[in-house]
């Protein structure tokens, strides 16, 4: 059995470069243009070190003078296609990216003076959004879906000013050993109007937030029969919860009151897995997070008991009710 999970596994990843760059953003549904106010990598060579200037927005290759003007609560869209323009050649089967290349895609932000010449070093990034497994359903998939489209809204009360919105996909078919994992990142440059206040929660500085053996990051996702589907376990994504935003002002991780929770559908509703967490957490009537809820971890200000199952730390930013 356990050969045969290895070589399924070892013929998925020798299927060559079908690697994918995230390279059009649109905002409410308009394609604002290939690597138009994005910062991409000129190839589709995956990152696999943690530790690499890379990780911030993939290795350093296009870049534009465009900032994209949006509101909060805009439904962002971002797209992978396998080479930068599209598909490799007609029929490209690994368009926009190799069906085995299952995993999780996050949405981070970070605010910067002027998001066309910020350095991407040094930042302080918060997670809006994440889509991880679901139901035996990756972010990844629901991508393909969507012709490499993968989508998310802003925060509704997200403050005003420039920022750098990363997106980044985490193909996971060989991250059963250390730096299998391939991330395909790369980020736009936003304008974020409106009078919102919330400045966000949750900082993480990349590199730096992940480890190389988070359990999110080199693990084994085939269960029985080589299927992708983590065996049937939860899978928590790197870089802890989703931040849920307080529409009441400042940042900074304050108590979301219950007012700012029913007002904060957007960056809510695109992902399942880490969302539903989250959101459980707030209704509590003292009785703890649910099975496979959120009970912990840097930043959580909801249940850090268990309704069911036992609170267990999964990393630093992520207690879990297993
Ligand atoms: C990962 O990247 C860091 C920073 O560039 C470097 O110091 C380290 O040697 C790299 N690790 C490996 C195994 O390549
Ligand atoms: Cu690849």
């Amino acid at each position: 059995m356990k050969v045969s999970v290895i070589a399924a596994a070892v013929g998925l990843a020798a299927s060559a470069n079908a690697h994918a760059i995230m390279q059009r953003v649109s905002v409410n549904g308009a394609d604002k243009g290939l690597l138009t106010g994005i910062r991409a990598p000129s190839n589709n060579n995956p990152v696999e070190n943690v530790s690499s200037q890379d990780i911030i927005c993939g290795a350093s290759g296009s870049t534009s003078n465009t900032v994209l003007d949006v509101a909060p609560g805009d439904k962002l869209g971002f797209q992978w296609q396998h080479v930068i323009g599209g598909p490799q050649g007609a029929n490209d089967a690994d368009n926009p990216i190799a069906a085995s290349h299952k995993g999780p895609i996050q949405l981070y932000l970070a605010k910067v003076d002027n998001a066309a010449s910020a350095s991407k070093t040094g930042l302080q990034w918060f997670k809006v959004a994440s889509e991880g497994l679901n139901g035996g359903k990756w972010g990844v998939d629901t991508m393909i879906q969507n012709g490499g489209w993968w989508y998310a809204n802003l925060p509704s009360c997200l403050a005003p000013g420039d920022y750098l919105a990363r997106a980044e996909l985490i193909a996971l078919h060989s991250a059963y050993s250390s730096q299998g994992v391939q991330f395909y990142t790369s980020c736009a440059q936003i304008r974020v109007g409106g009078s919102g206040s919330w400045t966000g929660s949750g900082f993480i500085s990349l590199p730096g937030a992940y480890a190389q053996n988070d359990p999110g990051i080199q693990l084994n996702i085939y269960g029985a029969g080589g299927v992708a589907d983590n065996g049937g376990r939860p899978y928590t994504a790197p870089g802890g919860a989703v931040q849920q935003q307080n529409c009441n002002g400042g940042g900074g991780g304050g108590n979301p009151t219950t007012t700012a929770r029913t007002t904060t559908p957007a960056a809510q509703t695109t992902l399942r897995t880490t969302t539903t967490a989250a959101n459980n957490g707030g209704g509590g009537g003292g009785s703890g997070a649910p099975i496979y809820g959120q009970c912990g971890g840097n930043g959580w200000t909801g249940p850090t008991s268990c309704a069911s199952g036992t609170c267990q730390v999964l990393n630093p930013y992520y207690s879990q009710c297993l």
